[in-house]
């Protein structure tokens, strides 16, 4: 499936994030979304844009946004059961950061979709544009990660595949404003006797790019303010676990396990689309350190 159109979407939303008037672009638009953030005026012009671009893609049949209540369907589709795709995305995911010229990016996922039982059959490919310094795209293809940059002709150059087998930093990447438990803090403290060095940006963009650029681990995990993890399964935590698996690593939860193993059969409704779960993102070689950290803390404590 060629998601040309949607790629030339995000040069576009770099424009708007570049050149338009911030007073217009943050200016608050008096809607509140599914999970509850006020939108702002860029949140809807990049939606606007994502959705143009697939209308016309015969086989995506629908979408789900982080701007919609509910997974819309376009109309007059062929939709059969063999050949359907669904896009989950958040247009502007950290858009709170964009008043303080903070990196802000488009995360997207595109799914295998069934339409009779309304499940993800598969992930196709995900992927998320950084609006920063540099516009830069990262997606999946096939068994590699790609990191494209957006070259002064306005085409998206290929710079390299990223992949964790040389991403040595130890970095730990949380919000340690947020009050966790005592299982978590000790993990935490765990990183930073063992000296690891704790960056937080804020979109989740920013600090995934930097775990899969450098190394080490991010985590947003359940917490007294967000009991059941803050971060949107369908177009934030799928769409970062599935690039950090072909990258070599793994999305884990709560319980530590592999998170995408949950997604296959995940049946939407008007109730989940908008979920929010726990998520530990890691290369495999610190999935590892965490899991024998697990079995040293069990072994002192029994
Ligand atoms: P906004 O899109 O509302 O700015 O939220 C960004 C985000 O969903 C995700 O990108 C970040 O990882 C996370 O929230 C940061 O949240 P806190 O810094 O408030 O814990």
């Amino acid at each position: 499936m060629y998601l040309d159109n949607l790629y030339d979407s995000f040069k576009k939303i770099s424009e708007v994030v570049r050149h338009d008037s911030l007073k217009y672009i943050n200016a608050n638009i008096n809607k509140i979304n599914k999970s509850n953030d006020s939108v702002n005026r860029i949140d809807m012009i990049a939606h606007n844009y994502i959705v143009d671009s697939i209308r016309d893609l015969d086989n995506i049949i629908g979408y789900i946004s982080e701007e919609s209540d509910d997974i819309i369907y376009f109309e007059n589709k062929n939709i059969n059961n063999i050949n359907s795709y669904i896009l989950a995305f958040d247009p502007i995911d950290g858009s709170k950061n964009l008043l303080s010229n903070i990196t802000v990016g488009t995360i997207y996922c595109l799914y295998k979709f069934n339409p009779n039982t309304k499940s993800i059959e598969n992930i196709i490919e995900s992927g998320y544009c950084l609006y920063g310094p540099r516009t830069i795209l990262v997606k999946t293809n096939n068994d590699t990660v790609e990191h494209l940059s957006l070259n002064e002709k306005y085409i998206f150059n290929k710079d390299c595949n990223l992949s964790f087998e040389n991403n040595t930093e130890k970095i730990y990447c949380v919000n340690e404003s947020n009050k966790f438990s005592n299982e978590l803090n000790d993990l935490i403290t765990f990183y930073k006797t063992n000296n690891y060095n704790q960056r937080w940006v804020g979109s989740m963009v920013s600090d995934c790019h930097q775990i899969l650029c450098k190394g080490g681990i991010f985590m947003y995990p359940n917490s007294e303010k967000y009991p059941k993890g803050k971060l949107r399964l369908l177009y934030e935590v799928f769409p970062f676990s599935y690039i950090f698996k072909v990258a070599g690593g793994i999305g884990i939860d709560n319980n530590y396990n592999n998170i995408l193993e949950s997604h296959i059969n995940f049946k939407i409704n008007s109730n989940n689309v908008h979920k929010q779960v726990p998520i530990i993102l890691c290369s495999n070689k610190e999935y590892h350190n965490l899991l024998n950290y697990f079995d040293i803390r069990e072994n002192i404590f029994c």
